[in-house]
């Protein structure tokens, strides 16, 4: 896995009224990146909440929505609050720059249009973007692992559990350990134990692949599985298969007292979110079960 490489183009949302601006902007920037075009706000918010370009070029005085409107309700929501926006305007005016600025753009570029400025002006935020999201992955992922660490858990555990409360739904929470790690450390070395991390954190990725699924290292060799939407029987279906699937990757580990191989074992506790329950009781749960799975001998889900 290479989750820091990204060769792929950054993108570029024109918005403009004027096609002729749309055109002019689109043939100066479309070398170095890909670039989308709106002519209203509506649809220019609609694009960068679902298509999440790298910035966002945007005219001030369009019909309907001003760009200065426009840019408040991109900056309002947190799905497009990180999204650098530079100002493309004629009013070039100190205030009207200051206002622009305070309506949280991050540049602001003047009509008639230098072009060498205008590419200078996006390559220096795109450069920036580029370095935040890097330090946003590196944030919120395991460093061992490379899969989500418990900080980004407790921060989709959260959206995760508003979801479900908004939609009286079931959500799960599975606490997986890995079977007699210390001694298979004490036995095989430590470098040995980091790569029996890593092939497990893979395998249960591997297998928890909906879309609102989510794998988290929770600390040491334990994970956690967070499974929204779905009842206590499906589930179990899942966390048997991740039971399962580490079993399956055959790591030799002698001194278990399980099977001879790396094992898991699994507490799964399911609730409706709502009903007297909190996020904080759901994993209380979880982490009894797995108590109970170790009790009763390791290598198995208790739910
Ligand atoms: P149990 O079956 O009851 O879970 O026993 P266990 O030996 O797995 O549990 P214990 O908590 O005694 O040991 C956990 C071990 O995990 C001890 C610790 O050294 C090891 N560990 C935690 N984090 C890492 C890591 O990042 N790399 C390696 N190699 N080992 C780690
Ligand atoms: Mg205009
Ligand atoms: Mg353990
Ligand atoms: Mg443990």
């Amino acid at each position: 896995m290479t989750p820091f490489v990204d060769s792929q183009k950054q993108r570029v949302l024109v918005v403009d009224d004027e096609p002729i601006n749309l055109k002019i902007l689109g043939q100066a920037l479309s070398g170095d990146y890909q670039v989308l075009v709106a002519s209203n706000a509506e649809q220019a918010i609609h694009i960068a909440t679902t298509q999440q370009p790298d910035l966002v070029l945007l005219d001030i005085i369009m019909q309907g929505m001003d760009g200065y409107q426009t840019c408040r309700a991109l900056k309002q929501d947190p799905r497009t609050v990180n999204i650098p926006i530079i100002f493309s305007t004629s009013m070039d005016s100190e205030e009207d720059e200051v206002k622009g600025l305070e309506a949280g753009a991050s540049d602001y570029i003047t009509k008639p249009y230098n072009l060498a400025l205008v590419k200078a002006r996006v390559r220096n935020q795109m450069q920036l973007k580029k370095k935040t999201d890097l330090l946003e992955k590196l944030v919120s992922l395991d460093g061992l692992t490379e899969i989500p660490n418990r900080r980004d858990f407790e921060q989709q555990f959260e959206v995760e559990w508003r979801r479900a409360q908004r939609a009286n739904n079931y959500i799960s929470v599975c606490m997986l350990d890995i079977d007699f790690f210390k001694q298979f450390n004490d036995n095989y070395g430590h470098g040995a134990g980091d790569i029996c991390l890593q092939r497990v954190a893979r395998t249960l990725m591997d297998n928890a692949k909906r879309s609102g699924d989510l794998v988290a290292r929770y600390g040491g060799e334990e994970f956690v599985v967070l499974l929204p939407e779905i009842d206590l029987k499906e589930a179990k279906l899942v966390a048997e298969r991740l039971r399962e699937s580490v079993e399956a990757l055959a790591i030799t580990h002698q001194f278990s007292a399980c099977a001879g191989v790396v094992t898991i074992s699994a507490g799964l506790a399911t609730c409706r979110a709502g009903f007297g329950m909190n996020k904080g009781l759901l994993l209380e749960e979880a982490d009894r079960l797995l108590y109970e799975a170790k009790q009763q001998g390791r290598n198995r889900v208790i739910g």
